[in-house]
């Protein structure tokens, strides 16, 4: 819907519906371009809601060709019909009947919202506000209804058919090449978890037995030829499904589970009750087409898609304020889960990772929220990292808060007690509440406050009394719409090590037999007693909490802990620190010696030479410096991205110089010899072995550049292949785009793996990657239409290039408004993810800063707009 002024959802206005929806029958017609749909619900007025409104049934784009109450059409005079909704005045308000035919065009659908095709398939994308794109509909996460669906299609066309639940019934159509199936969905649900699918596909499929007995068909449908590409996703599937019940005690509820890889999708996947529904970049892996990263991906999302079956769809959502309520919980189900098949500190540092660069970022933006927003203009464009990633560490707070017994009783508890309902997040809490007795209202600020909270922590050691003092404040900076901030609940894990990396056993009785201090003041201090020599302290292990920190350690100290920390998470970010400082300060033309820099690299050594070995994928962790993106973050305005780039290729050859001999060792060393396996240990030495490859060519070019040629020659698979490539694309000149060339040449017909290559060429750091860029929008595997395909390459270019989209001329800027705007009129959602890129434009220097706000302003100002996008120009000028 486009219009000028789009009305604020608020929390505050929250009512029931008037009218439930107990049952729902869709019998629907698949055809390209005039689907039938009939839709048969039960209604009744709700005890709860207005007794006297209107019944308004939510609509998007759809034809009315037919209506009935009981079985009676209505005279037109006693319903309004639009695009946008069908009101009946005076409804019935006893239960009663409504018969809605309508019509869609599944071919013009270029949303990808509601029923579209894909490659030719039909399937559905319902969330958050898909479903009356189909019919007319109560389309809110707080109507439940049992649903069954009868699907029509040709038989030639669309020999599979899928949908909710479990298959009923399924035959042919006599004297047609017609066919249809029925399926039946025995638990309420709301109709964002609709879905159904159509079309030619392959499937490879197994039997589960869940713990109580129960058999499942479990089923990977893919197109067809690249069914053995599915074998991970399905194994991933049956992996997660036995952790839920160990870890959880939650159990599978339908005969069948069913997943679907399409290749147009908005999003990563979608968790629809028993038709999970993927981009097929999250479930087709092969060695020679998926990288590590690809696999580890897939297992994630296979994993979280599959958790919501109790995360958000057993209990759902009351409204889409409370999102993070099934996502932020999924998301911290998943990690969890991936910690358990990984390596648990491994994984931690990546998820913090992503954290600081995708939700810290936001979180110092216009774009900044509440992880539980309170109003809205357009849902979709709270899919976000604050809601997803944020909202996953404050569940991993609580559990630190409240120990891992009581956290599970708690889960039990909100699973047991919200089972069928659509809930919020005071349902949640109160779980935890109650079986801990403990009061969670200061905790709940979380939930309410953006923003990131910086700690800042001050060291005091007293000799004489064998003591040493921790002294903390905390204070949290204004974001859109709230100016002054309440001091957070923020637990704090904790230790002490001795300078000669000794840990010290030492007590305090404000740390809990867990190691954690819990912070809810705006300072308090605490006192270690009996510490015998002065300790470096070790904050914020395993990242206890998502702040910022500012701690008074020298860079020798933080050296120590990179050393000798029994926390492996803040091994890794005593290094980062100490990098960090460096590239800030080269960055922005401070002093840096010499032996600020030995110093770092010294301690590098000594860690390849004694650790690296021990723990490869580790070690590739302490080995990248952090991204130039990262530099911009911690330096926060007057940002000048070609200093900081300067700055980052400098350390890095340093670095390198100073470690080739044992760098180039880990290269040949860790050479793969057997056949690829995606598992996390062999993946830790690749990682490791390509971190080196990396840093080898940052300090010796004409080494690198012979060492990745070789790996680009004789790779075994997509990750060495790709991370030669990668390494290439840094070195200017004949070998670089002659392997591009050979790349995109043995993978013409695979797209998921050309967008690698668009993706590696737009994140070049040199100038002409702009160009470079638009010509290959031109290129015949690149499609607007495609939102993989404009991901990697414009989204890659604006977010994954620093440098390079912040041009000083601002002609990035305007290349990735012409691409918006361009968008706009086919994917509004696509279109306006690709303009949060700009959601840094306030922390650059001036030159780029007017650049970006004239950009912006344009946008604004551009007649049409969708209401994704016009949102999100709009706070970005706020
Ligand atoms: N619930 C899904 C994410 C999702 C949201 C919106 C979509 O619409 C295009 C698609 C998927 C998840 O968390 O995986
Ligand atoms: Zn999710």
């Amino acid at each position: 819907m486009r219009t000028e002024t789009t009305p604020v959802i608020r929390l505050e206005d929250y009512q029931p519906s008037p009218f439930v929806i107990e049952r729902v029958e869709l019998d629907v017609r698949l055809h390209p371009t005039t689907t039938r749909v009939t839709a048969t619900l039960a209604l009744k007025p709700n005890p709860k809601g207005r007794p006297d409104a209107p019944l308004v049934l939510d609509g998007d784009e759809v034809n009315l060709k037919g209506l009935s109450l009981d079985g009676r059409a209505i005279p037109a005079a006693e319903f309004e019909a639009s695009a946008q909704g069908l009101t009946i005045a005076q409804p019935p308000r006893r239960p009663f009947t409504l018969t809605i035919e309508t019509e869609i065009d599944p071919t013009a659908n270029t949303q990808l919202m509601g029923l579209y095709r894909s490659s030719g398939n039909y399937c559905t994308q319902c969330e958050a506000e898909g479903f009356r794109r189909i019919t007319y509909f109560l389309d809110r996460p707080d109507v439940m209804a049992v649903y069954t669906t009868r699907i029509e299609a040709d038989r030639d066309e669309a020999p599979v058919l899928l949908g909710n639940g479990n298959p009923v019934e399924a035959g042919n159509i006599a004297g047609t090449n017609r066919h249809y199936a029925v399926w039946h969905d025995p638990h309420p649900k709301p109709a964002y978890l609709f879905a159904l699918v159509g079309g030619r596909l392959g499937k490879v499929g197994k039997d589960f037995t869940t713990m109580s007995g129960r058999k499942v068909k479990l089923a990977v449908y893919v197109e067809p030829g690249k069914e053995e590409r599915a074998a991970y996703a399905l194994d991933a599937l049956e992996r997660s499904m036995r952790w839920d019940e160990r870890v959880f005690g939650r159990e599978y509820d339908l005969d069948e589970f069913n997943i679907v890889a399409v290749s147009d999708f908005n999003m990563g996947a979608m968790e629809n009750k028993g038709l999970n529904i993927f981009n097929d970049k999250y479930v087709l892996a092969s060695p020679e087409t998926a990288t590590d990263m690809d696999y580890a991906n897939i297992e994630a999302i296979i994993a979280h898609e599959y958790f919501h079956n109790w995360s958000g769809n057993r209990v759902t959502c009351r409204d889409w304020f409370q999102l993070c309520l099934k996502e932020g919980l999924t998301v911290f189900r998943d990690q969890e889960f991936s910690s358990d098949e990984r390596s648990r500190p491994v994984h931690r540092i990546a998820e913090v990772k992503t954290l600081r660069a995708r939700q810290f970022s936001e979180d110092a933006s216009p774009l900044a929220h509440p992880v539980r927003p309170t109003q809205y203009r357009e849902i979709n464009n709270f899919y976000t990292a604050t809601v997803y990633e944020k909202g996953a560490e404050i569940v991993r707070m609580l559990k630190t808060i409240i120990g891992e017994a009581d956290f599970r009783r708690g889960m039990d508890l909100y699973f047991d007690r919200c089972d069928g309902t659509a809930a919020t997040v005071e349902d949640f809490l109160q779980a935890f509440s109650e079986v801990t007795g403990r009061d969670l209202s200061h905790f709940s600020h979380w939930y309410a406050q953006a923003g990131t909270p910086r700690v800042t922590i001050k060291g005091t050691y007293d000799e004489a009394a064998q003591t040493y003092r921790l002294d903390f404040t905390q204070a949290t900076p204004a974001t859109p719409g709230q100016p002054n901030k309440e001091p957070m609940a923020i637990p704090v894990a904790l230790g002490l090590v001795a300078q000669d990396g000794r840990p010290l056993a030492t007590s305090s009785d404000r740390v809990n037999a867990q190691g954690v201090f819990i912070l809810d003041k705006a300072s308090d201090s605490l006192t270690f007693t009996n510490v015998p020599s002065h300790p470096v302290p070790s904050v914020f292990r395993g990242f206890s909490a998502p702040v910022k920190t500012s701690l008074d350690l020298s860079n020798t100290e933080l050296l120590v802990l990179l050393r000798h920390d029994s926390d492996a998470f803040n091994r890794w970010q005593a290094a980062q620190t100490v990098a960090m400082r460096l590239l800030v300060a080269l960055s922005t033309g401070a002093a840096v010696t010499d032996a600020d820099i030995t110093g770092l690299s010294a301690a590098l050594e000594m860690f390849i030479e004694d650790d690296a070995m021990r723990d490869p994928a580790f070690a590739a962790l302490v080995l990248t410096l952090p991204s130039e993106a990262d530099i911009a973050q911690e330096i926060a305005a007057d940002v000048d991205p070609d200093a900081i780039h300067k700055a980052r290729t400098e350390l890095k050859r340093r670095i390198g110089s100073a470690n080739i001999g044992q760098l180039w060792e880990f290269h040949q060393l860790l050479a793969d010899l057997g056949p690829y396996s995606p598992d996390a240990a062999s993946a830790g030495r690749r990682a490791l072995r390509n971190v080196a490859l990396d840093l080898i060519a940052g300090a010796d070019k004409r080494l690198g550049e012979r060492l990745a040629r070789e790996q680009f020659d004789t790779a075994g698979n997509m990750t060495d292949r790709l991370a030669s490539l990668s390494v290439l694309t840094t070195l200017p000149g004949a070998a670089r785009e002659g392997a591009l060339t050979q790349f995109s040449e043995r993978y013409r017909d695979e797209p998921l793996v050309l967008d690698k290559w668009f993706a590696l060429q737009a994140t070049i750091l040199e100038e002409g990657t702009l160009e470079r860029v638009k010509g290959l929008m031109n290129h015949p595997a690149f499609s607007i239409n495609n939102p993989n395909r404009v991901r990697s390459l414009v989204g890659s270019f604006a977010m994954a290039n620093q440098m390079q989209f912040n041009r000083a001329d601002g002609a990035g800027y305007a290349f990735l408004a012409e691409i918006v705007l361009r968008a706009d009129e086919l994917n509004p959602q696509l279109a306006a993810r690709l303009l949060t890129a700009f959601s840094a434009w306030r922390m650059m220097e001036e030159t780029r800063r007017k650049h970006a706000q004239q950009t912006l302003q344009a946008i604004a100002e551009h007649p049409n707009l969708s209401r994704d996008v016009s949102d999100i120009v709009n706070r970005s000028l706020e």
